[in-house]
């Protein structure tokens, strides 16, 4: 199938999501957020472990489309939040592992793209940063609470109340991206990262996956609770057996 906004090139089962709406530097519109629901949904039917999402030449995502917003009423700037939460909410919730593969500007809605996924990297050429205030909002897709639940409220208050863009060296010293790469070895980065996660037992990764989501939203003993219960259930795959009999046998393991 083919995308007005998007390429998507399958690779056995890590695929590869390119964010090409270049007129406005791949800034979110309603079209595109759409069209990146409907991708989401259809490969999350497919046998994919590993999707990795990018940009073209110098933007990731340059942000929610600010000319589209301009002449938003209360109504219609709910209706827009809303989309692009049930878009980066089935992103996060997503059965297999996402890795943002930050190209360029990851700024506003993009970086919150880039949040909603499970592994962040970034070229040297990366810009990211919220700079919402600038232009007299808040962040609606998701920062407020994805960024300072995962570099901590105080330095979640700098980014979001500085507006300031953050170079992709400092992204990594915040904990925002893992890795930087050279600009031209960010896609091979990207599939070297994907390739070891799907050489591990998947079963485990994504339940791995579940505990941590499930869990950061929950008190810690709740949490617990739910990681006592996943962690058993993994013995009920034949992951576990082929993994430890693989260990104890000082072999490779088999994974399903
Ligand atoms: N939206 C729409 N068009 C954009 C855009 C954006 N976010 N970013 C760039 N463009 C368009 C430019 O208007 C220009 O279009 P033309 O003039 O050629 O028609 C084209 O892309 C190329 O951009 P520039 O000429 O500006 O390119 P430069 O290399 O000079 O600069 C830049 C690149 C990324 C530094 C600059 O374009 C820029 O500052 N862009 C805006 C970045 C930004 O502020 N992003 C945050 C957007 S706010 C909410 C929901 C969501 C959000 C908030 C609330 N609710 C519903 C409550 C999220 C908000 C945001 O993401």
């Amino acid at each position: 199938m083919s995308y007005k906004f998007f390429v998507l090139e399958k690779d056995n089962n890590i695929y590869r999501l390119i964010i090409n709406a270049p007129k406005s530097l791949n800034s979110l519109s309603t079209e595109l957020l759409n069209d990146f629901e409907k991708i989401i949904d259809e490969i999350s039917k497919e046998n994919v472990k590993v999707l990795i999402i990018t940009g073209i030449e110098k933007s990731f995502v340059a942000g929610a489309d600010i000319a589209e917003m301009k002449e938003m009423n209360y109504q219609q700037a709910l209706d827009y939040a809303k989309l692009g939460h049930r878009v980066f909410s089935k992103i996060e919730q997503a059965p297999f592992i996402t890795i943002a593969a930050i190209n360029g500007y990851a700024l506003g809605g993009g970086l919150e793209l880039a949040l909603a996924c499970d592994i962040r990297i970034a070229s040297k050429r990366a810009k990211l940063g919220q700079p919402e205030v600038s232009l007299g909002i808040i962040p609606g897709f998701g920062a407020t609470q994805r960024l300072s639940r995962l570099i901590g409220v105080s330095l979640a208050k700098y980014v979001i109340f500085s507006g300031d863009t953050l170079k992709a060296e400092e992204a990594e010293k915040m904990g925002i991206v893992v890795k930087v790469t050279e600009p031209e070895e960010l896609i091979d980065e990207a599939k070297k990262i994907a390739l070891n996660i799907i050489s591990k037992s998947f079963n485990a990764v994504i339940i791995a996956k579940k505990a941590i989501e499930q869990g950061i939203e929950m008190p810690k003993y709740e949490a617990l609770k739910t990681e006592e219960i996943l962690f058993a259930s993994c013995f009920t795959h034949n992951d576990q057996k082929n993994g430890m009999s693989a260990f104890i046998e000082r072999k490779k393991p088999n994974f399903e």
